[in-house]
């Protein structure tokens, strides 16, 4: 899209949502931000091509983070970096290090980032009985001390938020007892919270299956809800778009937790078949959840604080990383768009009178049918950030230095 494009385009789009409108979308997608993960740049999984690495693949975390600023520089929205302990503040891979912390968060600022959300890595090693559900007090204490330790990381030197997915549950019918289980996980999680901080804002994850196949301990956004609430004011759900059975309405999720004032944070990625974690498409799901979030008030509000957390979980196996993040956030951008167009109280006039495919056709103006690339563009103008970041990178030399000198 050309300047001159995006021009026309803005009247087009006027002509039809109204000029307020219109600015009012241009600005929230200038307010915009999210959080890119550390591990989409490197080596992350296994799985059928679990060698493969795309040229030019990060090696180390200061590669990450290069990596992470060129996102940065070429988008102006992503200037913090979602870590887990495990895999970017630990020696060994088995436990996590205030020190190598402190070093990432160094190097880090060299680049003009901030470590943002932190995981407590509660799956790579000792958790195949389970971690903060297991049994073992052994492992219970192990996992709660990992806890806080990357509490004390997020509070020092990030942005005081922890996000806990753990990978706790079964793989057949009497191979634990279900409802031990889930104490266990309330019990030691409120062992931890009570060792941390009150002003660490703690997000619950759930996801349906996987590891376990048969249970998972935290499935659905009501067992995170319930523990959130049970962890008190400063805690709230995580909602990723691959942890949740197929056909879920997830926008009805996210308008239930804003309708329940829960302070709450959402993982952006696509899934096709399960936790596929690929890069986000602006589809139709993506904007009719950014819908909720806008009307809810809980995304580019002009007072930070009532904002959600949000976080881009993705791992890419086969694309390139750079493209794949860039193309995430520019899918991220244009479903907010659509969200910000959608005329809400004409909406509420059919609802009003019960005009059911009116109220449907009145949404879909916005959701389906607005092309609404010339107020991402536009945005990006008025910040001077490239229109296209993709095309931007890709006509850049970073990518050729990258592939040469890490090999
Ligand atoms: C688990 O599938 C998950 O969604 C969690 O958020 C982890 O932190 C992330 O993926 C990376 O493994
Ligand atoms: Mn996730």
């Amino acid at each position: 899209m050309t300047e001159e494009q995006t021009k026309q385009g803005i009247k087009a789009l006027e002509l039809e949502f109204g000029e307020p409108t219109v600015r009012a979308a241009i600005e929230a997608v200038k307010r915009f931000t999210v959080e890119v993960p550390s591990w989409i740049f490197g080596r992350f999984g296994g799985g059928r091509f679990g060698e493969y690495m795309p040229p030019g693949a990060a090696r180390t975390i200061a590669e990450k983070l290069d990596d992470a600023a060129v996102v940065q520089r070429l988008t102006g929205a992503t200037d913090s970096v979602a870590m887990h302990i495990l895999w970017d503040f630990s020696e060994d891979g088995r436990l996590g290090s205030y020190q190598a912390a402190r070093r990432v968060h160094e190097l880090a600022g060299e680049r003009g980032l901030k470590i943002g959300s932190i995981s407590p890595t509660y799956f790579l090693s000792g958790s195949y009985r389970n971690s903060l559900s297991a049994d073992e007090k052994s492992t219970n204490d192990r996992y709660i001390e990992q806890t806080v330790l990357a509490a004390r990381i997020a509070k020092d030197l990030g942005g005081s938020l922890l996000t806990l997915w753990l990978p706790d549950g079964s793989a057949y019918p009497g191979q634990i007892q279900l409802r031990r289980n889930y104490e266990n996980m309330k019990n030691n999680l409120l062992k931890a919270r009570e060792q941390i901080d009150d002003d660490v804002r703690i997000l619950v994850e759930y996801k349906v299956f996987e590891p376990g196949t048969y249970s998972t301990t935290i499935p659905d956004w009501g067992s995170a809800y319930l523990l959130a609430k049970f962890l008190g004011k400063n805690a709230g759900v995580l909602v990723d778009l691959g942890h949740h059975f197929h056909g879920a309405n997830i926008e009805q999720i996210v308008a239930r937790l804003i309708a329940e004032n829960m302070h709450c944070g959402f993982h952006f990625n696509t899934r096709y078949a399960a936790d596929d974690d690929h890069a986000v498409e602006p589809n139709p799901e993506m904007s009719r959840i950014f819908y909720e979030l806008v009307s809810g008030r809980v995304v580019a509000n002009e007072k930070p604080e009532n904002n959600w957390a949000y976080m881009i979980d993705q791992c890419s196996g086969r694309e390139n990383r750079i493209h794949a993040v860039l193309h995430s956030i520019d899918s991220l951008q244009h479903c907010l768009a659509r969200a910000m167009l959608v005329h809400q109280e004409e909406l509420a006039g059919h609802q009003a009178k019960d005009e059911i495919i009116l109220a449907n056709r009145c949404f879909n103006r916005a959701i389906m049918h607005a092309d609404v690339r010339p107020i991402v563009a536009t945005a990006r103008l008025e910040r001077l950030l490239p229109i296209d970041p993709v095309s931007e990178y890709v006509a850049g030399k970073y990518q050729l230095k990258i592939e040469t000198e890490r090999r």
